[in-house]
């Protein structure tokens, strides 16, 4: 495959300022008609992009033209033109059923909708397939008024009539010029939710959510969502929602998330359904952050958008900082940012320290759809929050508001962001930039001195990043280092917590006035994304988990002790838990603080996380050990657990962060109570399964079952089934769970799920429910023997002819073989090579694949 690289980016040959699409839809045979205006840019010829049309007819200026007057090859359409502006017509034909990609125009559920970032337009109708080409779209639409009673576009509504043979049309326009993978359309039968907001000027935006009729009732929490998101774009950066009418539909075949199309929100239905029986309040969080995310690319992405697909992080980074901070706003800030620091460890780690690591802004790619990765998102988040430490929030503001007024309508890059910040505030960000082209994830060795008689401090700090694929070596970042001492006696904080920005390869940092010999806490609330080494005692550790008024570092030390703890009896071979891990333990039980907080605090780290912070993940011993540390906190701290369990237990189901909180405290405390599998929690959990009146309670309920050998587990597992059968996003996490399950039969359980009735390759939310899921079942995927392996390989390549996005995104795990023992890493690419000598295997894994060989 080609691959496309940022550095010969060059200008459209040809612009679009105005295109009108005409569908004339069909499930099987959709003619799309389309009227170019096309103007001379850069030169040359003009050269539009295709890929699975069926061409019709083409004229230019109403003249059509015949086999020599144009190429169509390799999804290239070529017409030399000669003047500096023309029309040009294409008709196409093509098969919404038949389009198991899931992008371009496809069928979901008998509704046909679209998907066009980032290449998907071009499998619509001929076009420069290019974010950087902004048009004037108008969208006309036909088709059967009984199947499509709604047909919805971009923009406004401006006609509507009835056709022939039952047949009706709509006509939309939208009025701001738009990149073509910002382009949808909705036909289906669908029901909307429909609500009001007026905007701080005092317009008035209808909102509708569209689903089908019986889903309607389950619309209240996202549409509470959009509007909330209006509200705090408009107080937060001060951005205002710019159409008359918001849309969002729903369907249930889609390939992530959601998609921010101007004015018509797409969304996966597993980020707008929710209610107190399916919903958990996972799902409920996830909902309202993914509304409020594509409901902020109105501004950061379609107002101004991406000059070229190197520039995504400029939409999507900022994007999720923006979600980020909205869902902070709306909840526990402390629990929010653990939230995201333990998704970014565990996902963007990983990819950062494997063969697929690559920076913020990538220089090159062969698949554009395989970089929507953690490094552009989450990492991309990073970036910006720490620009946004650096600056403080009203320089961030003053930055942000000179690049909404400064490219307002316009394309761009990731450079134009960072030179509003650098303008609107006269500064020099030159060092900074290198978060966005370095990639890796720097670490940064801490050791500090107490003198008594001058009472100073001295930390030594040094950085350095590993080598990443084409980057050997790295030049130092400048790193936002927020940090507090606390006093080894008195437990108090000494002095203001204070802002360190290491900018050389190593740095000795002065502190005075240091009353007593301290305890050092140090990237406080994560205020870099890197890994910090600290020979910190466990005395210290502990020190800090009971003191540290950062919740974030307060929950960090707890982590690094459990960690200690962890990574000391791996290596001795021994599974006995530190009496300093129970106590600082017993003492967060103790603490009478947010019982959210609590919950996250006392969690042992990941199998995941654990395994990568080994020179070899050894994932036996890991799984081992972690378990034996769990029953070991499960007895020893046995009435801690039942009264946290009793007392947090609820009458009555509500949705607000505190009942949230003391759900998912309780939780936790079951997990812990079942540890070791004593017949009287499993009764209680099974207890707590069948009387339930929420989702989070049954299903934690249900995982913590399914994990253990005993006779309740077959039991729930077929209740749950039965009672959610009929119900696509319940049954989905039926599936999740048991892939996820610790269960020493997991991968049978899981090869037989795969032929099960309900099982799907199609549904992209199904397949990542079982194949995703187990991919991330550290002890069971990578069973000794090399079964999960082989299992995941075959799913791959069952999937690949259908949705190859799909198939890329869940070979990922085979890529990290590097990373086992030489046993496991021979099983391990023995299944990426035998992908790799597949015939026809589509450019994504092939991506993948060759760049995990390498
Ligand atoms: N921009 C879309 C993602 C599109 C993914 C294309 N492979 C959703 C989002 O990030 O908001
Ligand atoms: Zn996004």
């Amino acid at each position: 495959p080609q691959v496309t690289r940022l550095a010969d980016y060059r200008p459209p040959a040809w612009t679009v300022p105005a295109i009108a699409l005409d569908f004339d839809l069909d499930d099987k045979a959709t003619r799309v008609t389309s009227r170019l205006t096309v103007e001379r840019g850069e030169g040359g010829p003009l050269v539009l992009d295709g890929e699975g049309l069926r061409l019709i007819s083409l004229s230019v200026d109403g003249k059509p033209l015949g086999d020599g007057d144009y190429s169509y090859a390799d999804d290239k359409l070529t017409i030399t033109l000669n003047g500096d502006s023309h029309i040009v017509e294409s008709v196409v034909e093509i098969s919404p059923i038949a389009n198991t990609q899931l992008m371009g125009l496809y069928a979901s559920e008998g509704m046909l909708c679209t998907q066009c970032e980032a290449e998907g337009f071009r499998r619509i109708t001929f076009f420069p397939d290019r974010p950087d080409v902004l048009s004037r779209f108008t969208v006309k639409m036909t088709a059967d008024k009984a199947r499509y009673p709604v047909l919805l576009s971009n923009g406004n509504r401006v006609a509507a009539g009835e056709g022939k043979d039952g047949r009706h049309w709509a006509e939309w326009e939208d009025p701001f010029p738009k990149p073509c993978y910002l382009f949808a359309l909705v036909a289906g039968d669908l029901s909307a939710l429909k609500d009001e907001f007026v905007t701080a000027s005092g317009r008035k935006v209808e909102l509708g959510i569209w689903v089908r009729e019986a889903d309607v009732p389950r619309c209240r929490h996202a549409m509470d969502a959009l509007k909330s998101s209006m509200r705090w774009d408009e107080q937060v950066y001060g951005r205002e929602y710019d159409l008359d009418l918001f849309n969002i539909v729903a369907v249930s075949d889609f390939n992530f998330g959601a998609m921010e199309n101007k004015g018509l929100n797409i969304f996966n239905s597993k980020y707008i359904l929710a209610d107190a029986d399916t919903a958990t309040d996972l799902d409920f969080d996830n909902v309202a952050a993914v509304v409020a995310h594509e409901y902020f690319h109105n501004w950061t992405g379609n107002r101004i958008t991406c000059r070229d697909w190197f520039q995504l992080s400029l939409k999507e980074g900022l994007t999720v900082y923006r979600d980020q901070e909205f869902s902070a706003d709306h909840g526990s800030r402390a629990v929010k940012r653990i939230e995201d620091v333990r998704m970014l460890r565990a996902v963007q780690f990983q990819e950062d320290s494997g063969p697929l690591a690559h920076p913020v802004r990538p220089e090159s790619y062969m698949e554009i759809s395989n970089f929507y990765t953690a490094t552009i998102y989450n990492k991309g988040a990073e970036v910006i929050r720490m620009l946004a430490t650096l600056l403080g929030a009203d320089r961030y503001r003053a930055g942000c508001d000179l690049y909404f007024d400064r490219h307002d309508g316009q394309a761009v890059t990731i450079e134009d962001w960072v030179k509003a910040h650098e303008d609107a505030n006269g500064l020099d960000l030159t060092q900074f930039r290198r978060w966005y082209a370095q990639a890796g994830t720097p670490r940064v060795a801490v050791s500090s001195r107490y003198d008594a008689a001058s009472k100073s401090l001295e930390i030594d700090l040094a950085q350095s990043t590993p080598p990443t694929p084409g980057q050997d070596s790295k030049a130092p970042f400048h790193i936002p280092l927020d940090v507090a001492l606390f006093g080894r006696d008195s437990g108090a904080r000494l002095g203001d917590p204070r802002l360190i920005e290491l900018k050389d390869s190593s740095a000795t940092i002065r502190l005075d006035d240091v009353a007593e010999p301290p305890v050092l806490s140090i990237n406080r609330g994560f205020s870099a994304p890197i890994a910090i080494d600290a020979p910190q005692t466990r005395e210290e550790l502990a020190h800090l988990s009971a003191h540290d008024d950062d919740p974030f570092a307060r929950y960090e030390a707890l982590q690094r002790l459990a960690l200690l703890t962890l990574t000391d009896a791996i290596r001795r071979g021994d599974e006995v838990a530190d009496p300093a891990l129970v106590d600082a333990v017993a003492a967060t039980l103790d603490s009478g603080l947010d019982p959210a907080f609590i919950g996250e605090a006392v969690l042992l780290p990941s199998e995941a996380f654990i395994g990568d912070q080994m020179p070899t993940v050894d994932p036996d011993a890991i799984h081992g050990v972690r378990e034996a540390t769990r029953r070991t906190l499960g007895s020893q701290l046995n009435d801690r657990w039942w009264s946290a369990y009793r007392a947090n237990r609820d009458n009555r189901y509500e949705l607000n962060p505190e009942a949230k909180g003391r759900r998912r405290l309780k939780n936790v405390a079951l997990g812990y109570l079942v540890a070791d599998a004593d017949p009287k929690a499993v009764s209680t959990t099974f207890e707590q399964f069948g009387d339930a009146d929420n989702m989070t309670d049954r299903l934690a309920a249900l995982g913590l079952l399914t994990s253990l050998e005993v006779g309740e587990r077959e039991a729930a597992l077929a209740a749950f089934h039965a009672r959610y059968k009929n119900d696509p996003l319940v049954l989905d996490k039926w599936f999740a769970t048991q892939a996820l399950s610790t269960h020493p039969d997991a991968l049978d359980q899981v090869i037989a799920l795969s032929r099960h009735a309900d099982f799907s390759r199609t549904n992209p939310n199904r397949f990542r429910a079982l194949i995703g899921s187990f991919g991330a079942n550290q002890p069971r995927f990578h069973a000794a023997d090399g079964g999960g392996y082989a299992f995941l390989a075959n799913e791959v390549l069952a999937v690949d002819g259908l949705n190859s996005q799909s198939a890329a995104r869940m070979v990922q795990p085979l890529t990290r073989w590097r990373r086992f023992g030489a046993d496991r890493a021979a099983l391990m690419r023995a299944e990426l090579e035998r992908i790799l000598a597949t015939p026809g295997l589509s450019k994504d894994v092939y991506e993948v694949v060759s760049k995990g060989l390498a």
